[in-house]
């Protein structure tokens, strides 16, 4: 392998602002069968090609990169599993809006329905015109209410752990406000709280979700912080899945009703949810946000460059 040089065909997208490189084709060949045990596979084996696709000096901290594999089931549209700059993630939302509308420009789907493999469980993704994608995410629901926990520097900080196809831990921003402008300090805070909620025993929940008022005419505005420190530039479309569950569960959102929330940039997904088990809290949601592709390129791996495999 000493000096190979291997090219990987990659189509890049934002979703509200987020960042998607989905690869189409030169990736390790990962054989078949269930999507988790692939995913799985490949950060055992090959986790050097998620760093050389997502971490500088090809990619940066924010973007999310989705490996599209033949699905398992002949039925859906495309298999895919999501990975960031430390390692793989359960779901994603905008990563899998980004997913269609690359299909969409490549020209392998039209309008209409599609099934799409994922680890966490079968999504179903509707093109519709615009580059609008409906995303009928995997079911979710609220696990814990009001987890208090003590966040050195910050005090005591109460919040809801939720699942949205990751894991977060939702809390209200109070006077904070979720403006740029201060995405460093809540960047701080968040991995503040996160460091605490994890020691205090929730060592899964790598997602962290500020929640405030909305600025720009939607229900709420978020801010979340994604498990390698990056935020996420669009509204988070397992966090958006998350915030239904608690919304549901708290009964301040009706059935069907909808529910705009804001990123931290302004930019925004629509989400509704159904019951699937309302005795055990359980909500079937779905996402709606558009997505723009914004380069076509191959990512080249020359193996004499030190930094080939990317920066770890
Ligand atoms: O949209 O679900 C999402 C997501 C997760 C991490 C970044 N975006």
């Amino acid at each position: 392998m000493a000096g190979a040089m291997l090219r990987l065909r990659a189509i890049d997208s934002h979703t509200g602002g987020e960042p998607t490189r989905v690869v189409v084709s030169g990736g390790p060949d990962l054989g078949g069968g269930p999507l988790a045990a692939r995913r799985d596979r490949f950060h055992r084996e090959f986790d050097r090609f998620r760093s050389a696709i997502v971490n500088e000096p090809r990619g940066t901290d924010a973007i999310v990169g989705a490996m599209l594999v033949e699905p398992d089931d002949p039925a859906c549209a495309a298999g895919v599993f999501f990975f960031n700059n430390v390692g793989p993630i359960g779901m994603c939302g905008h990563g899998t809006i980004g997913l269609v509308v690359t299909l969409a420009f490549l020209g392998r789907i039209g309008p209409g329905v599609h099934r799409v493999e994922t680890p966490v469980g079968l999504v179903t993704a509707t093109l519709e015109p615009g580059n609008r994608v409906r995303v009928d995410n995997v079911a979710s629901r609220r696990v814990f209410r009001d987890v208090r926990i003590d966040v050195p520097a910050i005090g005591p900080v109460t919040g809801d752990i939720a699942w949205g196809g990751n894991w977060f831990y939702l809390v209200d921003a109070g006077a904070l406000e979720l403006s740029l402008a201060d995405v460093p300090a809540l960047t701080a805070r968040c991995r503040a709280i996160r460091a605490a909620l994890n020691a205090a025993g929730h060592p899964d929940v790598d997602h962290v979700e500020l929640f405030g008022p909305p600025q720009g005419g939607g229900d709420a505005r978020n801010f979340v912080l994604c498990p390698g420190g990056a935020y996420d530039r669009s509204p988070c479309g397992t966090g958006t899945s998350a915030k239904l569950a608690c919304l549901a569960a708290d009964g301040k959102l009706a059935e069907g009703a909808p529910w705009i929330q804001e990123s931290i940039l302004g930019t925004t997904f629509e989400g509704r949810y159904a019951w699937r088990d309302r005795a055990a809290g359980t909500i079937a949601p779905t996402i709606a946000g558009t997505a723009f592709v914004t380069a076509e390129s191959t990512l080249v791996i020359d193996e004499r460059d030190a930094l080939a495999w990317g920066i770890r």
